[in-house]
């Protein structure tokens, strides 16, 4: 009975351990593809599928189950939802590049290579690691996307589109506005209304893309718009930091960092996270380094950086805002200087321009336009700068004319509706403007040549650091004595950074030297004839005789103690 016993714990044992065995044998199996993940198995309820869709997991199986989970809610809700039954293939395959065609020909970028890639590929989350920890308002309002296009390729607008419907979240997208600028095929626009949320509003002729965004804006149903290039790709969560920075204060306007997307292999490439939005006094945009004391105060990676301008495609703004602004100056044709005409108003009239480095969205950038200008590229840039210069940078426009001489007597049209509103807006000026938001941005310096000042056969000099009078010429060229050296520019007499200056405003008031500062009235004289005149007192330089101390006194142009003759000193 005893053996009896004996034999049947032994059993038991052996069939336990045997049943250990098998069972760590079955869990070390790989894993079924996802495709089998679907097909429950019946034993002990153990199955892969079930595990997945009714959530029983273990939990030393849960480092392998949680990926297969990601990648099945991305695999199966996201398109099938958010983008419909949409014929891919029949919208792309209308518009194939023919053998041998120049690849670069029609769109300025390589269209071979976007057509291979699909509508749908996989790009790297180029944020900084700690972006992916943030969190949102759980209402952040929807947001109307506009994105106008003229001719674009339908593999990369179809990008655009898919993009967005993939990486937001749904609830946030209210609509895609495709604002086609008469593109020569409607159906280039047309066909992408069969994508749900996509409405598409065709041009009857060519605007540009100024007042074709306009058009989308009025027709946007959301109260936050966001505005596209049409051959962009936005990444991983790019929309929430900009939606939420703009509900919490409707005056910013934000942009992503902008990506590059290559435009001969269109790989997706990480933008430099340091940087902001610039330009010359030519009104050309450029990308520069953040200033480094800012840089060095920023800790945190994930702040906004204010930026002086934004590049232009891809700001999102609230929409009651954009109104009260002013929209777009819908003057302004084609292509350019929109950017800076907006970023100057948000800045003097009351608002912000923010860079958020927690939201990436990548962009073709392109060497060339692949479009026409109806009036000529560089004219229809001309124009529309021109009249960004004219309504919004003051007397500071001379600098633009300066670095953009052809820009002179080129027509712009009127400016009256603007100035209008720049007046109804109350807005600040182009000063204040270069002052707060953009210091770095210098005065050039105006070429200065140095003169001397003769009268009769003899010079105007300096005697020590503060006076002057007149004195026998020495030397020439450059050994010439810097004491009879003077640079005459507007409205400053200089000699380095001593200037003259009057003592008192009443005739016979005495001339000095001092250090110079561009603000003082004393300061600042005009050429007459060939006198220099005193602008406020209108009083002229006057050696008085040449034994006498320089003063000012009544303007006589004719009378020799005023007359000074300019000569090149070099
Ligand atoms: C940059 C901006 C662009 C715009 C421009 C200055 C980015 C990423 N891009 O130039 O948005 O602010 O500077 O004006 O910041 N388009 C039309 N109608 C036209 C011409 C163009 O709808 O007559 C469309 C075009 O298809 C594209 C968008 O406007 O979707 C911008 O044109 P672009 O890509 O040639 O400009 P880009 O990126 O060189
Ligand atoms: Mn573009």
């Amino acid at each position: 009975m005893r053996r009896i016993r004996a034999n049947a714990i032994a059993i038991l044992t052996v069939a336990w351990i045997l049943g250990t065995f098998y069972y760590l044998w079955q869990d070390n199996k790989p894993h079924a593809t996802p495709s089998s993940v679907s097909q429950p198995r019946a034993a002990g309820g153990r199955s892969h599928g079930q595990r997945v869709s009714a959530g029983r997991l273990e939990i030393h199986r849960d480092d392998r189950t949680i990926p297969l989970i990601s990648c099945l809610s991305h695999r199966t809700e996201h398109p099938g939802q958010v983008i419909g039954h949409f014929d891919e293939k029949a919208y792309l395959s209308r518009k194939q590049l023919k053998p041998g065609e120049d690849p670069y020909r029609e769109h300025a970028f390589n269209l071979q290579e976007s057509d291979r890639l699909g509508s749908e590929r996989a790009i790297r989350d180029t944020r900084h690691y700690r972006c992916a920890s943030i969190t949102f308002d759980a209402d952040l309002p929807p947001t109307s996307v506009i994105i106008t296009f003229h001719n674009e390729a339908r593999s990369t607008l179809l990008r655009t589109v898919k993009s967005v419907l993939l990486r937001s979240p749904p609830p946030l997208i209210q609509e895609i506005i495709l604002v086609d600028d008469f593109s020569a095929d409607p159906q280039d626009c047309q066909l992408l209304t069969e994508i749900p949320k996509v409405r598409c509003l065709r041009n009857g002729r060519r605007e540009g893309l100024i007042r074709s965004r306009v058009r989308g804006a009025n027709a946007a149903s959301a109260s936050i718009l966001t505005f596209l290039d049409s051959h962009c790709e936005v990444n991983t969560d790019w929309l929430q930091p900009m939606i939420q920075r703009v509900k919490e204060d409707h005056t910013r306007v934000v942009s992503p960092i902008i990506d590059v997307i290559s435009l001969d292999n269109f790989a997706y490439l990480a933008a430099s996270a340091d940087l902001r939005g610039g330009f010359d006094w030519s009104l050309h945009f450029k990308w520069e380094q953040i200033p480094i004391e800012q840089k060095m105060a920023r800790t945190d990676p994930t702040q906004p950086i204010r930026t002086p301008v934004i590049a232009g495609g891809i700001f999102v703004m609230d929409k009651k805002w954009f109104n009260h602004l002013g929209q777009y100056d819908t003057h302004m044709d084609i292509w350019g200087g929109e950017n800076f005409e907006l970023s100057f108003r948000v800045w003097m009239c009351g608002g912000s321009l923010e860079i958020l480095p927690c939201s990436r969205v990548g962009h073709v950038f392109r060497k060339r336009h692949p479009y026409d200008f109806p009036e000529g590229n560089a004219l229809t840039y001309i124009k529309n700068t021109r009249r960004a210069a004219e309504v919004w940078m003051d007397d500071y426009k001379q600098y633009y004319y300066a670095a953009r001489p052809s820009a002179q007597g080129k027509s712009f049209g009127s400016i009256s509706d603007r100035l209008a509103l720049r007046r109804k807006l109350n807005c600040n000026s182009f000063r204040w403007y270069l002052e707060n938001v953009y210091p770095e941005l210098k005065i050039p310096e105006q070429e200065a040549v140095s003169s001397v000042l003769k009268q009769g056969g003899l010079c105007f000099e300096s005697h020590g650091t503060d006076s002057v009078g007149l004195g026998e010429c020495k030397g020439s060229g450059s050994n010439r004595p810097q004491s009879q050296k003077w640079t005459l520019v507007e409205p400053l007499i200089r000699q380095q950074d001593l200037c003259l200056a009057i003592t008192g405003f009443i005739t016979g008031s005495k001339v000095k030297l001092e250090p110079c500062n561009q603000k003082e009235p004393r300061q600042k004289w005009r050429p007459k004839g060939p006198a220099l005149q005193h602008m406020v007192s209108g009083l002229c330089l006057d050696s008085q005789s040449p034994a006498g101390p320089p003063a000012i006194t009544q303007c006589r142009p004719q009378l020799a103690s005023q007359s000074w003759e300019p000569q090149l000193a070099t």
